[in-house]
């Protein structure tokens, strides 16, 4: 190729190029086709709901400018549930919707909420959210590339198992439980002598399916689901711990955003978030959450009294008595010596008293 002949090519790319550039609409181009949310779970959960509602939201407020899909199943990290905060954070996945469990590998604060026996209701848990505690972890958040936009919910973990009922820590002991891959869990299920195994998500399913552990532990939003009655005849309501989600975003990709942007997405991340807390507390807050689902969202839940369901398909559903609840908080003890230092004595500290005021 001569030189003039390679000059003419390069005018005529760049030529050719502005021409495109004039042709398209003044936002094309500014913006990604689609911005990929992972999320743990599938399109039926509570928390998968929250996260459609989360996207038509985004879309809505936006003008149509942004358009999220959420990817179910951890499909974008081959199920490795754990690894969703690093994805987000070097910017190949935008966003999440995502468990504080599935979190905590990358911040050790969110282990907060692991912690046995420590945070059981809800008032206690939006205290937390709402107070130090959840400012502290948000700020957390963002000194590692992301950018927290609203608390959503998992919920309560129960205990459901294929066995007996569980009232006791000795009832627990050498059943072998399916646990989620953080190592808080293992620990706080070797010291009531359990045998816990942990595995993905997308592996639990047929583990239970194949009767390989006898049990699990989860919150309703997904016992329900996965219809969890065709495996396991017990479950304890026992709110042992909880698992809140969180809506976040990479900061690197967050601060490119216009302004405007930034405020609707934001505020889709708390009305999503208040829809699918009141999904995932439906029947279990009294009519607190029901209400917030009629009146603000015109939403009819399909099982309005989860226990009852639960109930009425043949599960035996137990409560621990006040010298239960003391026993396991007794015999989970060594949970807390090894894991307030890695939480932060002082974000524990902080959690208190949030659950003081
Ligand atoms: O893996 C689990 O148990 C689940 C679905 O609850 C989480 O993602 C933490």
């Amino acid at each position: 190729m001569t030189r003039n002949c390679f000059k003419r090519g390069v005018i005529m790319t760049v030529s050719s190029l502005l021409v495109l550039m004039l042709a398209m609409p003044a936002n094309a181009g500014k913006f990604k086709k689609e911005y990929r949310m992972t999320v743990n779970v599938g399109p039926s959960f509570y928390w998968g709901m929250g996260a459609i509602k989360f996207s038509e939201l985004v879309k809505e407020k936006t003008g149509g400018k942004i358009n999220i899909k959420p990817y179910f199943g951890s499909s974008l990290l081959k199920g490795a549930q754990l690894k969703s905060p690093q994805m987000v954070s070097m910017g190949v996945i935008d966003c999440a919707f995502e468990s504080t469990i599935n979190t905590s590998p990358v911040i050790p604060e969110m282990n907060i909420f692991s912690l046995p026996f420590f945070i059981n209701n809800f008032e206690n848990l939006d205290k937390l959210e709402y107070g130090e505690t959840g400012r502290i972890i948000f700020s957390k958040m963002e000194k590692v590339g992301l950018t927290p936009l609203a608390w959503a919910e998992n919920g309560f973990r129960q205990v459901t198992n294929s066995k007996k009922p569980i009232l006791m820590p000795d009832d627990i002991k050498g059943m072998r439980l399916r646990v989620v891959g953080s190592p808080i869990f293992i620990d706080t299920f070797r010291a009531l002598g359990a045998d816990p195994v942990n595995m993905n998500w997308g592996d639990a399913q047929t583990a239970f399916q194949q009767g390989i552990v006898d049990g699990q532990e989860n919150p309703v939003g997904v016992l329900l689901p996965v219809q969890i009655w065709q495996y396991h005849k017990f479950v304890t309501f026992w709110n042992y711990l909880v698992d809140p989600c969180i809506i976040y975003w990479g900061t690197g990709a967050w601060n490119k955003f216009p302004d405007e942007i930034k405020t609707a997405i934001k505020e889709a991340a708390k009305e999503a978030a208040r829809f699918e807390k009141a999904l995932c507390r439906a029947g279990l807050d009294q009519d607190t959450s029901l209400k917030i689902l009629k009146n603000e969202f015109n939403y009819e839940i399909k099982i309005p009294d989860p226990v009852k369901y639960l109930e009425n398909k043949g599960v035996t559903v137990s409560r621990l008595s006040p010298e239960g609840v003391q026993a396991f908080i007794n015999a989970t003890a060594g949970v807390y010596d090894k894991w307030i230092p890695k939480v932060g004595k002082d974000l524990y500290e902080s959690a208190k008293n949030d659950m003081a005021k």
